[in-house]
C-alpha cells in the first residue's frame, strides 16, 4: 500500500483551501506551500490510482484443484437449508440503506446482468492461499441501479451465517466497492458456489484479504458511518479479534 505523507497532504490541502491566490503565491512561504500542495496532490493521485489498479488474474490451468472452505462452511437455518436443496429459488439480495431505489434481486436477476469472470488468488490471514475462478455482476452495477445517495460512504455486506453466535458482516469503502474486480459472485470454477464457499452469493473484493470476502450474502447496505453496526469496527473479525478494517493487498 502506498504511504501517504499525511502532514504534507494536509498542509497542501490547507494551502489549496486558502484559494492559492496570487497574494499567497507572491510570498516565499506561499510559494513553498503551493509546492507542498502540488506534491500532496500527486501523492493522493498515486495512492488512488494504486487502489484502482487491477490485481493479477491467472490462467484456467492455474486454478487450485480444491478451494477450501474457511470460517463458516454452512448456515444453520432451515430457510437456508431448504433453499440450498432447491437451488435458491426464493433467495433475494437486498440493496438498501442510503439508496434512492432499494432493490431485492433474485439469482436470476443477478445472472441477467453483464457478468465478470476472473481467476484470482485468495489470501487468508491464517496462512493459506487458493486460486479460483469467480463469476458475477460487478458490485458497481448494483449500486448504480439502486442509485447511491450522496451521503453514502461505506457498503456493508450482510450475511446469513453466524459465527460464535454473532452475525458475520463486513464493510468496504466506495473505492473498493467501485473497483472493477469487486463482484457479487454466484459461481466458482464455472459451477454454482458450493455451500462451504458461500452459496448462493459472496463478495469478491480482490484487493483485500480473505476475511473481507463476505459469504452467504443477504443484503448490501449503503451507510454514512460504521459506528452503529456491530461493534463499530466495520466487520466480524474487526469486532471480535481486532483485525484491520482496511486489509488491502
Ligand atoms: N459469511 C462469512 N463470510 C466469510 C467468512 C465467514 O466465516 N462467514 N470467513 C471469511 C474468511 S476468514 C475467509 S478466508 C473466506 C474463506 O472463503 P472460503 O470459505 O470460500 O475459502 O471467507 C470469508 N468470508
Ligand atoms: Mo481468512
Amino acid at each position: 500500500m502506498v504511504d501517504l505523507p499525511r502532514r504534507t497532504l494536509i498542509a497542501g490541502i490547507a494551502a489549496l483551501g486558502a484559494g492559492a491566490c496570487a497574494r499567497i503565491a507572491e510570498s516565499e512561504t506561499g510559494r513553498s506551500l503551493m509546492r507542498v500542495a502540488e506534491e500532496g496532490h500527486r501523492a493522493l493521485h498515486r495512492a488512488l490510482a494504486a487502489r484502482q489498479a487491477l490485481v493479477r488474474e491467472y490462467a484456467p490451468s492455474e486454478r487450485s484443484p480444491t478451494f477450501r472452505g474457511n470460517g463458516s462452511v454452512t448456515v444453520a437455518d432451515p430457510f437456508y437449508q431448504d433453499q440450498l436443496a432447491r437451488g435458491f429459488p426464493d433467495w433475494r439480495l437486498e440493496v438498501r440503506g442510503l439508496v434512492e431505489t432499494p432493490l431485492a434481486l433474485s439469482l436470476a436477476a443477478l445472472k441477467a446482468l453483464p457478468q465478470r469472470r476472473q481467476i484470482t488468488r485468495h489470501d487468508c490471514v491464517e496462512g493459506w492461499s487458493a486460486i479460483g475462478e469467480w463469476t458475477g455482476p460487478q458490485l458497481s452495477r448494483l449500486l448504480d441501479a439502486a442509485r447511491l445517495k450522496p451521503e453514502a460512504r461505506f457498503i456493508v455486506l450482510r450475511c446469513a451465517d453466524t459465527l460464535y453466535g454473532r452475525p458475520y458482516y463486513e464493510s468496504i469503502d466506495l473505492v473498493d466497492a467501485y473497483h472493477p474486480q469487486t463482484i457479487i459472485a454466484h459461481s466458482l470454477n464455472g459451477a454454482p458456489l458450493p455451500e462451504q464457499n458461500g452459496a448462493p452469493l459472496r463478495l469478491r473484493v480482490e484487493r483485500q484479504l480473505g476475511y473481507k470476502h463476505a459469504k452467504y450474502l443477504t443484503a448490501i447496505e449503503a451507510v454514512a458511518s460504521l459506528d452503529a453496526i456491530g461493534e463499530g469496527r466495520g466487520g466480524f473479525w474487526e469486532d471480535v479479534a481486532g483485525y484491520q478494517w482496511y486489509a488491502g493487498i
